[in-house]
């Protein structure tokens, strides 16, 4: 299947792997890459020379194209910046914020620039800037999210933008895939089903919390602080449901969440800890490589896509 995508980062399949914070290091993003998708390092909160090797240990263990997630919040994103240049790799993707700021140099450079934005003002923001795609990620994603849902998100922004658009949030198998390709997108960025791969290095825990996940276990904490995160519900977001209910201060709030995800990918406290997952994890029921997991939702794709 070649899709504008396929040819921008010069992949076989138009899959892209999620940049999910502690989950998307080396060993996945490779795995990915090699299976014919693109991997995605995700900077997440890392030191800019933490995010380097990484970048070194993924280029050991594939020769194709990868790509690294900027997540904006981090502090540290204006060296982890200038990292990804004197790294060359092929394309960053930004999460959480605007990168404008960044985006003359990464072209520059020429690295592939694809912001992931949750609404229809930010994707037309960053054609403008010179984006070459844009991820648009709806509500049903895991992580930090936008208020908007996949099925009406895309192709709303299709309809406003000429660079091809990846669709993100909810899509967990060749059916999710298919529909996002009704709807415009000329690939799909996954992230849940990937985390429990046999490739990635989370814990345990985490990758079987996963998948006895039903469909009703997805939950949004900071709602109120205005920095919404959907997790998979447990001990941690029953109380921080229950304090943000009664008005707890942003502080008290942020006690509960503060480390936790590093707490539950790490050491597989999946009770304390923040188990970011999209909506999705209610349709993830197995656990299989990359290579098995990107062939098989091709397969069903073009299966449906060709009826
Ligand atoms: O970035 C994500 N998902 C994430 S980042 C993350 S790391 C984290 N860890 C602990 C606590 C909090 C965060 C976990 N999940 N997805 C991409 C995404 N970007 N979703 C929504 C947006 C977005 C939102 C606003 C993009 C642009 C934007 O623009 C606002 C502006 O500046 O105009």
């Amino acid at each position: 299947m070649k899709t504008r995508i396929t040819e921008l980062l010069g992949i076989e399949y138009p899959i892209i792997q999620g940049g999910m914070a502690w989950v998307a290091e080396h060993h996945l993003a490779a795995a990915v890459s090699e299976a014919g998708g693109f991997g995605l390092i995700g900077a997440a909160s890392a030191p800019a020379e933490i995010v380097r090797e990484e970048i070194r240990q993924a280029k050991e263990l594939t020769d194709k194209p990868f790509g690294v997630n900027i997540m904006l919040l981090n502090p540290n994103s204006e060296e982890v910046a200038k990292v990804v240049v004197e790294e060359g790799v092929k394309a960053v993707t930004t999460g959480a914020g605007n990168p404008e700021k960044f985006m003359p140099m990464w072209k520059e450079a020429g690295i592939k620039v694809i912001p992931v934005v949750a609404s229809v003002a930010m994707a037309k923001r960053m054609e403008r800037y010179g984006a070459d795609a844009v991820v648009a990620e709806g509500m049903e994603a895991g992580g930090h999210i936008g208020s908007q849902t996949t099925m009406t998100l895309i192709p709303q922004i299709v309809d406003a933008v000429n660079i091809p658009v990846i669709a993100a949030g909810g899509i967990g198998d060749g059916r999710g895939f298919a529909a996002v390709t009704m709807l415009g997108a000329e690939a799909a960025q996954i992230g849940t089903r990937f985390v429990v791969a046999d490739e990635s290095i989370v814990h345990e825990n985490y990758k079987n919390r996963i998948i006895k996940a039903k469909d009703i276990d997805s939950v949004v904490t900071g709602q109120s602080t205005g920095h919404p995160i959907r997790v998979l519900r447990n001990q941690m977001t029953k109380e921080y449901l229950k304090l943000e209910q009664s008005g707890a201060s942003f502080e008290e709030l942020e006690k509960l969440t503060l480390g936790a995800l590093r707490k539950a990918v790490m050491d597989g406290d999946i009770m304390n800890g923040s188990v970011m997952a999209g909506q999705v994890a209610g349709l993830i029921s197995k656990r299989q490589s990359c290579k098995e997991i990107i062939e098989e939702i091709m397969m069903e794709a073009e299966k449906l896509l060709k009826l």
